[in-house]
């Protein structure tokens, strides 16, 4: 049974000020696209107005006292992301994002690595951030792209996997699938492919969130993800690196900060991280970002896998008697293999319609194809609605989403 503790619950979801906020129809906003991207907490609202309003300053440079401030915030940021995903502070590049992480290895370690007949392995459930960075890269390289199949359900057919492996000097596969929630069993892969001599990066944009990363305990070389996705603000994004493999690779954009000594025919580079960090940090967003990750741990994470475990479990159970009217739940429905992602087409009402009757209610999901377009295809689905839960979402969400879903029923006369 649902074990939601409520009280935990309640003090999360007044945390959130727009949650707070009813719509301009008057209904309570039941916010249900964490996927897209979450709400933040009054902490991370806090952060970036005491960074803006109280120090204020360009950091590695100032020897003012704000300045000193600023860097050392945005340093104990970059500390506290590392711990939390149990890397070292100098393995911890910050980005705008997940999408501009995975394509600073592409254009860094990629085409330094990759060459003629190499192969980059990929699966058929990816976000377009990663997919299309390597088909750009394959391009350049001559590299062939394999993927790894996908069955019916939306779950990773790893059963080829050895041969698939044949050749590869790259495997990038997501941790979480953005469109069926689906967690991929990295511990089936990773040990393979480095078995096989590839390196491994990963899309953890809608894992970190979710589930507790351990990078060390994965051995992953690289892995990617955003901070907006995971409470914290918009412009922020994390590349994690092995150590060594970061220090081989050359740097990605050029210009201020990310140089030791520059000449006017050569330039040497700084150390790591700030080898990728070139010109002026986006200095709030990661200390806000910093704020953010403070929180989860304060929530602990074992308690958000549960939470969205319990929410998904609820949710399936709540919409069981709507499948014989024509609901269509995709990917496996079985809450130990998914986070916290529902997505669904009902009978013949289109996705965008399903979702402009749930915004009427307050109710925001997202409808499309995600930025899956090659899974949508091969599945067969124009679009998909896609439910998904966070931290501060509640059963009465999930009742929310399913009383929006008898009304469409009712206009479109199910
Ligand atoms: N990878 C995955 C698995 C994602 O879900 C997303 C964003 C990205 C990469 C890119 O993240 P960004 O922060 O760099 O844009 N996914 C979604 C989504 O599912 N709906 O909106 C954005």
């Amino acid at each position: 049974m649902i074990s939601l503790d409520d009280r935990k619950l309640e003090d999360i979801v007044a945390d959130f000020p727009i949650l707070a906020r009813p719509t301009s129809r008057g209904k309570r906003l039941v916010y249900l696209d964490s996927a897209a991207t979450s709400q933040k907490p009054q902490s991370v609202i806090d952060s970036l107005v005491t960074y803006y309003s109280e120090y204020n300053a360009n950091i590695h440079r100032g020897v003012y006292e704000i300045a000193a401030r600023a860097t050392d915030a945005f340093e104990a940021a970059r500390e506290t992301v590392a711990r939390f995903i149990n890397a070292e502070s100098r393995e911890v590049i910050w980005t705008r994002n997940a999408t501009e992480a995975i394509n600073l290895v592409g254009y860094t370690w990629g085409l330094q690595n990759v060459k003629r007949g190499d192969v980059i392995l990929t699966s058929q459930l990816e976000h377009h951030s990663n997919l299309v960075p390597w088909q750009l890269l394959a391009e350049k390289t001559g590299a062939t792209l394999r993927f790894i199949p996908v069955d019916e359900r939306g779950v990773l057919d790893l059963r080829g996997l050895d041969a698939l492996l044949q050749g590869a000097k790259l495997v990038a596969i997501s941790h979480v699938s953005n469109t069926l929630g689906t967690i991929t069993p990295l511990e089936d892969i990773v040990g393979k492919a480095h078995a096989a001599g590839a390196t491994v990066l990963v899309d953890g944009a809608q894992a970190v969130p979710h589930l507790a990363v351990d990078v060390r305990a994965l051995d992953v070389d690289f892995y990617a993800f955003s901070g907006h996705k995971m409470l914290g603000p918009t412009g922020i994004g994390v590349l994690y690196g092995k150590r060594a493999l970061l220090e081989a690779m050359p740097p990605f954009l050029a210009g201020g900060d990310m140089i030791r000594k520059v000449e006017y025919e050569r330039t040497s580079f700084n150390e790591l991280p700030w080898k990728f960090e070139a010109g002026t940090s986006n200095i709030a967003d990661a200390i806000a970002l910093g704020a953010a990750v403070d929180y989860l741990r304060n929530v602990g994470m074992d308690w958000v896998r549960a939470h969205e475990r319990d929410l998904l479990a609820y949710a399936l159970e709540r919409l069981a008697p709507l499948e014989s009217r024509g609901l269509a739940i995709y990917g496996p429905k079985d809450p130990a293999l998914v986070s916290g992602v529902l997505s669904f087409n009902f009978a013949d009402i289109h996705a965008h319609d399903l979702a402009s009757i749930l915004d009427l209610e307050g109710v925001c999901i997202r409808a499309g194809h995600h930025c899956t377009m090659p899974l949508m295809e091969k599945m067969g689905w124009p679009a998909t609605a896609r439910a998904s839960f966070y931290v501060y979402n509640t059963v009465q969400d999930v009742d929310a989403l399913v009383d929006g879903l008898e009304k469409a029923a009712k206009v479109f006369k199910l």
